[in-house]
């Protein structure tokens, strides 16, 4: 009988550790949005938020780790699907929008974009398009952030479960992203849609699939991904990767591991910003 009573004992303890580890993992990969500032003192976790005092920019903390990245089932250029680590950073909650790059074309002088007089293009509220990496470069370091990496966008992008779409379920369809064509929640055929109308993936991040497309900081180099091998160099003239798929484009452009190379000079109507930063939040880390 006692015997009995102690095995029992034990089985309830082992199920509610089982029970507990299950809700921590889940937790683990939820945008909880707690704010997290320097002066805590503590390190981020996954699910805090950061709101950059220069733009006004809402980061996401993206926990550190490994990732397969790229797609054995999709583009030549994804292949191989090889495993990556990435470091933790922030990474944009949503677009940069248009009412924040004005912010930024008053402090710099900055050209206008391409569209910035066509009211298709430019509410306050939807992503700024039209801007050259060179444009994207500049905003980020005037609001002391960066671009985020291939790497780093399309692990943020998988959202912790290796996601073959950036939206809320690792699925696509017109309620969970705005792409070509108009049903459901999207009601956007000609343009893009205002930041944050579909619901975001499991970090907490909005628009990973479709509406802009979203430059990286990375050269258009073969994988396996080597941040180390000059893909990384900011001064070298070549093409560079967007990555999320677009209001102009297919679902298909919308998958976690498609990548658009696009020239660095050019300005196009579906090519907007997503903002990034490493750990450093004073001044002069990016
Ligand atoms: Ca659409």
């Amino acid at each position: 009988m006692k015997r009995r009573s102690v095995f029992y004992l034990l089985l309830s303890i082992c199920i509610s550790a089982l029970i507990f580890t299950v809700i921590a993992c889940k937790k683990d990969n939820q945008n909880t949005g707690r704010r997290w500032s320097p002066e805590s003192g503590r390190m981020p976790q996954a699910g805090d938020e950061y709101v950059n005092p220069f733009d006004e920019s809402v980061l996401v903390w993206i926990p550190g780790g490994e990732f397969y990245m790229g797609s054995e089932e999709g583009d030549p250029d994804e292949k191989p699907r090889h495993k990556v680590t990435v470091e933790g950073f922030w990474i944009g909650k949503y677009e940069v929008t248009n009412k924040q790059y004005q912010k930024f074309l008053r402090a710099t002088g900055f050209p206008e974009p391409q569209y910035w007089d066509d009211p298709d293009y430019n509410k306050p509220e939807l992503p700024v398009t039209g801007v050259r990496w060179y444009e994207a470069v500049g905003y980020c370091e005037w609001a002391n952030l960066r671009l985020p990496t291939e790497a780093e966008w399309e692990y943020a992008a998988r959202g912790g479960r290796d996601y073959e779409y950036p939206t809320a379920n690792g699925s696509i369809s017109h309620d969970l992203a705005n792409y070509w064509g108009v049903e459901g929640k999207d009601t956007w055929l000609n343009t893009p849609a205002p930041v944050g109308q579909f619901p975001p993936n499991p970090y907490g991040l909005y628009d990973m699939a479709g509406n802009v497309f979203e430059w990286t900081s990375s050269l258009y180099y073969r994988y396996p991904y080597i941040s180390t091998d000059g893909r990384e160099d900011q001064e070298a003239r070549y093409f560079r990767v967007m990555r999320g798929g677009s209001w102009q484009f297919s679902s298909g452009e919308c998958r976690s591991a498609f990548r658009r190379r696009f020239d660095m000079h050019l300005r196009y109507d579906y090519v907007g910003i997503r903002v990034a930063k490493s750990m450093q939040v004073q001044r002069g880390g990016k």
